[in-house]
């Protein structure tokens, strides 16, 4: 057969459709690989942004045990971008350009993350909703398409499901404590229920990317679909918790045999995304504040891989003569 576009585009596809994994060195479709560099570059970055609202309670956590876990779970986060960086890189873009366009707000990560850490309570919801959220979206992204980003989220998974438990043990405790803890517990999933629902992107109706990368298989569900899952899966962990979810539309449907729940605020989430957020430019300016900060580190390491780069061939030569 020809090696035209058409002929390789089909061959692409039926590969996808045998469940057979792209690897770096395979040929793809130039909008195959700009789309797989856009969600896993985004998601890299959503893992180290993320790492700022939870950082910020390091210092004030209420016990060592805590501040361990959360120290571990954050460390996590940062490990995390790290995986998803060098499988965006394999797909030819380098990770100071990533690194570029986050610091210089041209890049998009997790509407989420621009959102403020009030109390202790918020570190229990972020994991509890955050991560489960998280998790929901990530599960499939284990049976991606493409081989790096689907084994590197293999390892995020078994990490993000220690710490969605984490927050809810967090929580669980704060919502069998006093009443004032209870009420704290209250008021973190009063402010993180909406814009965790906000994490899955807009609905499928208006989602722009979501039929051709289901069709590539780099998503295996829908937007809708997660979200619903999402819902249906947290609706009795907050009844167990004894925590009222704050959505008057929120109810059981029989028939459909999942949970009915109320119209999100699309108008919040663009703002947050474009920008506008409670927090989108404090988190870009300790980014780059950090980015600056760790320059010298960089250096060192590139320093020290240089070195050693030099030593190895020094030895091949030697050993060759
Ligand atoms: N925030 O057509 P779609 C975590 C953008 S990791 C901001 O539906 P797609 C771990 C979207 O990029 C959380 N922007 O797009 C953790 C696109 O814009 P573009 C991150 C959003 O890609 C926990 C436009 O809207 N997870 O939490 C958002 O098919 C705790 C149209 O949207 C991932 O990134 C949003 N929420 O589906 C860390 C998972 N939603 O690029 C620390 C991988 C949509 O055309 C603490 N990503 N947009 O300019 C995905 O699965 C997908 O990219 C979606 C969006 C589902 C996020």
């Amino acid at each position: 057969m020809e090696n035209t576009i058409e002929n390789l585009e089909a061959k692409f596809q039926a590969k996808i459709d045998a469940e057979i994994k792209i690897e770096p060195k395979d040929w793809m479709p130039e909008k195959y690989r700009k789309t797989l560099v856009r969600q896993i570059s985004q998601h890299a970055h959503s893992e180290i942004i993320g790492m700022l609202p939870e950082g910020n309670w390091i210092s004030r956590a209420p016990s060592l045990r805590r501040k361990m876990a959360l120290l571990a779970k954050v460390q996590d986060e940062g490990g995390h971008g790290l995986y998803l960086y060098s499988a965006a890189e394999t797909l030819g873009t380098s990770r100071e350009q990533m690194f570029e366009d986050l610091n210089a707000g041209k890049a998009k990560y997790s509407s989420i993350f621009n959102y403020p850490t009030l109390t202790w309570a918020d570190i229990g919801a972020v994991g509890w909703l955050v991560d489960g959220a998280a998790i929901m979206n990530q599960v499939m992204l284990t049976r991606t398409s493409y081989g790096p980003y689907a084994r590197a989220m293999v390892r995020i998974c078994k990490e993000e499901s220690f710490h969605q438990r984490q927050g809810y043990e967090i929580t669980m405790a704060l919502a069998q404590g006093s009443p004032e803890q209870k009420e704290m517990a209250q008021d973190a999933l009063n402010r993180w229920w909406w814009p965790s629902l906000m994490m899955f992107g807009p609905n499928d109706a208006t989602s722009t990317h979501s039929a051709q990368s289901m069709a590539w298989k780099i998503k295996r569900k829908s937007n809708d679909e997660l979200r619903q899952a999402f819902v249906d899966a947290t609706v009795p962990q907050a009844e167990f918790l004894g925590l009222t979810i704050p959505d008057k539309d929120l109810k059981w449907n029989e028939e459909r045999g999942h949970y009915d729940f109320g119209e999100i605020d699309w108008e919040e989430f663009w703002q947050v995304v474009k920008g506008g957020g409670p927090c989108n430019k404090q988190r870009l300016r300790d980014r780059n504040k950090a980015y600056k900060e760790g320059a010298w580190v960089r250096e060192a390491a590139m320093a020290h891989a240089k070195k050693r780069a030099e030593k190895r061939k020094a030895e091949m030569v030697s050993s060759n003569a």
